[in-house]
């Protein structure tokens, strides 16, 4: 294939909005004028894997192939490198995973008549899911609901045996987990185990190391981020194609603007309901706005954007940007991917920063914690701290820019499922046979963050060179909302998508590119990947399927660790522009070579859009290759 795609030498994300960042300049320093910074680079040992920093002897710092360059203690620069990417795995999962058990408990609350507000949406989903974790899904169904909320909440403390969803997978995957020993026990069990091993003077072969990553990554994908999609599904609906609209355009002049950012759906959906409240409605027009408007940053808005098509006003690199058109009255944060920039930016205007979980305060926030017995009452209590900083919103200030983009997201497993074969005959084989029959090429996943060091804008460059050669995308995270921003994520862009790939989605009507949600719904991506395994004539085991997973511009741990889960689970993935053991050529050669023998896929490393497009369309012809669907 011909490379088609040329560098640029701007910076993507600061072009998304220079005209905002001009306005600001100055006044507050923000994310990319730090990129540029003396003392900001990025210290070389510590990107490549080779800083040890596990005891106080150190750091070392570790050259690679440097024979006489070992730690204090004689580690080497593979034991570092997996040490540090281990670590890694083991925050992602740990953050992922805590979510989960923060919806859990939620559940629990709701279930067991604790809590106000909330109720079981989804009957269906809630037997199907009652039967994975071992229950009889024939139960009366308030019984059963408390019956999942108990199992879910064990799953996450379980000391033996294996999670209940890892029965999930096709058999053959699972027998392969078995046979290699990676089978997770319990969520905190494999986080506990996987950063005690990364201690000093503990696990110090590199290979023990990695092969343990797994184990702990399974926990993520199969465990806690699953729980959290399934539970959250149950609580407040499965998304279904769903319009909305993204990008800073989304705020209003004339409304109270509250951006709900971070990952947690909880707060965010009761917000939803309480700012449609008349009697909210009214504070708010007391004060001289027409009424409330809430818009998502990062996950906690593709959450509420795939299940009420709530608007994303930015994904990450778009944090403080939102602030700085001086129309937003409050933030209001749950967990995870909030910039502690934010509150600086936030006091140069009116804007209030709120954080909601006990977990996560920030310095030069208000805090209002949300009890999650009484939703409404707290989201009630949040909104008027915004009504309140509207009069003080100085219109001199206010900018904000005409750009924003039509989408379609909600593209849940379930809806996909439904898209392709009808209500009645809901399933995967229409996608199986379009690939059989070479229509579609193969499925591709861009996934992840985005972030201030990259200079290309990877996903869309990616993702419209995909979609021209007929591979089908689906997306997830902040890379979705980049994607979105670019309209890509409308039916409006079928004419960037190849003939064949084409015809297909105008005969079901849909946008060449998939939202399917935040990151922790790539668990909905391991779900589908297994019912194509299931529809049949794609091979027995993920691995064999024409699909391949990316990260193109990833910064969180959290990308890391669900990497990790799909090369374990038989996808391979492709990360960059840099990778977190490249000073170790045997830590990383052994994620690529290694990993690749034992689970059917590997961890690969590009560093620009070209070279992502060329793994990943050669890994899905060779798999169609290995298949005999090579036409
Ligand atoms: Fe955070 Fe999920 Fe990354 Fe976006 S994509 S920057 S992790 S919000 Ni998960």
């Amino acid at each position: 294939m011909e490379p088609r795609l040329k560098a640029r030498q701007d910076c993507g994300k600061c072009l998304i909005n220079q005209d905002v960042y001009e306005r600001i300049k100055g006044k507050v320093l923000t994310a990319p004028e730090r990129v540029n910074k003396r003392g900001m680079k990025p210290c070389l040992f510590g990107k490549g894997g080779t800083c040890c920093n596990v005891c106080h002897m150190g750091p070392c710092q570790i050259i690679e192939g440097v024979e006489e360059m070992r730690g204090v203690c004689g580690a080497t620069a593979s034991t570092v490198a997996a040490r540090n990417f281990c670590r890694m795995v083991a925050a992602g999962t740990a953050t992922h995973s805590d979510h989960g058990r923060g919806i859990a408990e939620a559940f629990y609350s709701v279930v067991h008549n604790e809590a106000e507000d909330f109720e079981i949406k989804e009957k269906a989903k809630l037997r199907m899911v009652a039967h994975y974790l071992g229950l009889d899904r024939k139960k009366p169904i308030k019984e059963l609901a408390k019956e999942v909320a108990v199992k879910a909440l064990e799953e996450f403390g379980k000391q033996h045996g294996r999670l209940a969803f890892l029965s999930r997978a096709p058999e053959k995957r699972q027998e392969k987990w078995r046979e290699l020993g990676v089978e997770s026990r319990g969520v905190d069990r494999e986080v506990v185990e996987l950063i005690h091993r990364t201690t000093v003077g503990v696990d110090q072969d590199y290979r023990s190391l990695l092969k343990a990553s797994i184990r702990c990554a399974l926990a993520d994908g199969w465990g806690g981020s699953m729980l959290a999609t399934e539970l959250q599904d149950i609580l407040f609906g499965i998304p279904q194609p769903i319009k909305s609209v993204v990008n800073l355009g989304v705020l209003k002049e004339d409304m109270v603007n509250i951006t709900v950012h971070g990952h947690e759906p909880e707060v965010a959906e009761a917000l939803a309901i309480a700012a449609q409240l008349p009697e909210m409605i009214k504070e708010a027009q007391k004060v001289g706005a027409k009424g409330i408007n809430l818009a998502g940053i990062c996950c906690t808005g593709n959450e509420v954007l795939m299940r009420r098509g709530i608007p994303i006003a930015g994904s990450f690199v778009q944090q403080e940007i939102a602030l700085a058109t001086g129309a937003v009255e409050a933030m209001v944060v749950d967990v995870q991917c909030i910039m502690q920039n934010v509150t600086t930016v936030a006091e140069a205007y009116h804007t209030a920063i709120i954080t909601t979980s006990d977990k996560a305060k920030i310095e030069g926030a208000i805090h209002i914690a949300f009890d999650h017995h009484k939703p409404i009452e707290s989201a009630k209590n949040i909104l008027r701290e915004a009504i309140a900083r509207f009069p003080k919103r100085d219109k001199k200030d206010v900018y904000i820019p005409k750009k924003k983009m039509d989408v379609v997201a909600g593209f849940s497993h379930e809806t996909i499922l439904y898209m392709l074969g009808g209500r009645f005959r809901a399933s995967y084989k229409p996608l199986n046979e379009n690939i059989i029959n070479g229509r579609i090429l193969g499925v591709a996943a861009i996934i992840g963050c985005d972030n201030f060091r990259v200079k290309e804008k990877l996903h869309i460059e990616i993702a419209k060179e995909l979609i021209a050669n007929n591979v089908l995308v689906v997306v997830t995270g902040c890379a979705a909302s980049a994607i979105g921003r670019d309209g890509l994520l409308s039916p409006d862009a079928l004419d960037l998508a190849g003939e064949s790939y084409r015809e297909v989605l105008e005969a079901i009507g849909c946008p060449p590119v998939l939202h399917m949600g935040s990151c922790v719904d790539n668990s909905r991506i391991l779900i589908a990947l297994t019912e194509m395994v299931h529809t049949g004539g794609l091979g027995d085991d993920i691995d064999e399927l024409p699909v391949v997973g990316s990260a193109p511009e990833w910064m969180s741990e959290k990308a890391i660790a669900i990497g990790n889960y799909f090369v374990g689970s038989g996808t391979t993935v492709v990360f960059g522009p840099t990778f977190p053991t490249e000073n170790s050529k045997i830590a990383t050669n052994y994620l690529r070579e290694d990993f690749n023998q034992m689970f059917g896929a590997s961890w690969r490393i590009a560093r620009n859009a070209s070279e992502f497009v060329s793994i990943m369309i050669d890994h899905i012809r060779k798999k169609r290759e290995n298949l005999g669907i090579d036409k």
